[in-house]
């Protein structure tokens, strides 16, 4: 079992076919298969949206180029640009495609009940589960849990338990970005052994997560058989 990005760097470039190129658009996605990207990838497949596909090899230190820090200061991947816009971070990238493609269904109209519970899928990832796993990963908490913004183990799991559907999707009937984010984010952390014993409804959830064409598409077979 893998239990930190690492070791998913490398088990992906071992496993992982690089993802079927796409005919070159306005959009580029610069992304490499071994990286959260895999989940802006999968968004992009699941809204089918012709884009130019730009592997960066971070490990080679391609993100640390000029050319790629005045695309992305942070010189991380995924990036996408799409004309004049350029947007980072995994989560955001999600919600700019939701958004852009309204006809797919992926976001609930703005100023809806259901668009404030899909900013929660959507925000709660990366700002509260990603940051206290990656470092109770390295055996690291926060000897403050208040002052944390991530708290505490145990309350992070009763949140990533409370908010998993039971039934269908995070926010009802119809998939959304939300379950690319959030279930995307579930989905890792049982791959990096983050979550020890994930319950039998998050298990089910990322189950259904994982039956999706668009996700098999873009994650490696071993990740889902
Ligand atoms: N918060 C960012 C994190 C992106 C990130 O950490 N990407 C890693 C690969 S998974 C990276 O580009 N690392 C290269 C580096 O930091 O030099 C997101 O969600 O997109």
């Amino acid at each position: 079992m893998l239990t930190s990005l690492r070791g998913f760097r490398y088990y992906l470039l071992l496993q992982s076919p690089l993802t079927h190129p796409r005919e070159a658009s306005n959009v580029k996605h610069y992304f490499h298969p071994m990286s959260r990207g895999a989940t802006t990838n999968w968004m992009l497949e699941e809204l089918d949206v012709p884009h130019e596909q730009i592997v960066i090899d971070f490990s080679a230190g391609e993100t640390n180029s000029p050319e790629y820090r005045a695309i992305n200061p942070m010189g991380k991947v995924p990036t996408l640009v799409d004309g004049d816009a350029v947007v980072t971070e995994t989560a955001a990238i999600c919600a700019y495609l939701a958004d852009k493609f309204p006809e797919k269904g992926f976001a609930p109209p703005p100023g809806s009940t259901d668009r404030g519970r899909y900013y929660r899928y959507l925000f709660v990832p990366g700002i509260t589960i990603e940051p206290l796993f990656s470092l109770n990963a390295i055996g690291i908490s926060h000897p403050n849990p208040q002052s944390a913004g991530w708290g505490d183990l145990s309350r992070v799991v009763d949140t990533m338990e409370s908010m998993t559907p039971e039934v269908g999707w995070a926010l009802g009937d119809r998939f959304t970005a939300a379950d690319v984010v959030f279930g995307g984010m579930l989905d890792i952390s049982i791959q990096f052994g983050w979550l020890e014993k994930p319950s039998p409804r998050i298990k089910a959830y990322v189950e259904r997560i994982r039956e999706r064409p668009a996700y098999r598409a873009t994650h490696p077979e071993s990740w889902y058989q």
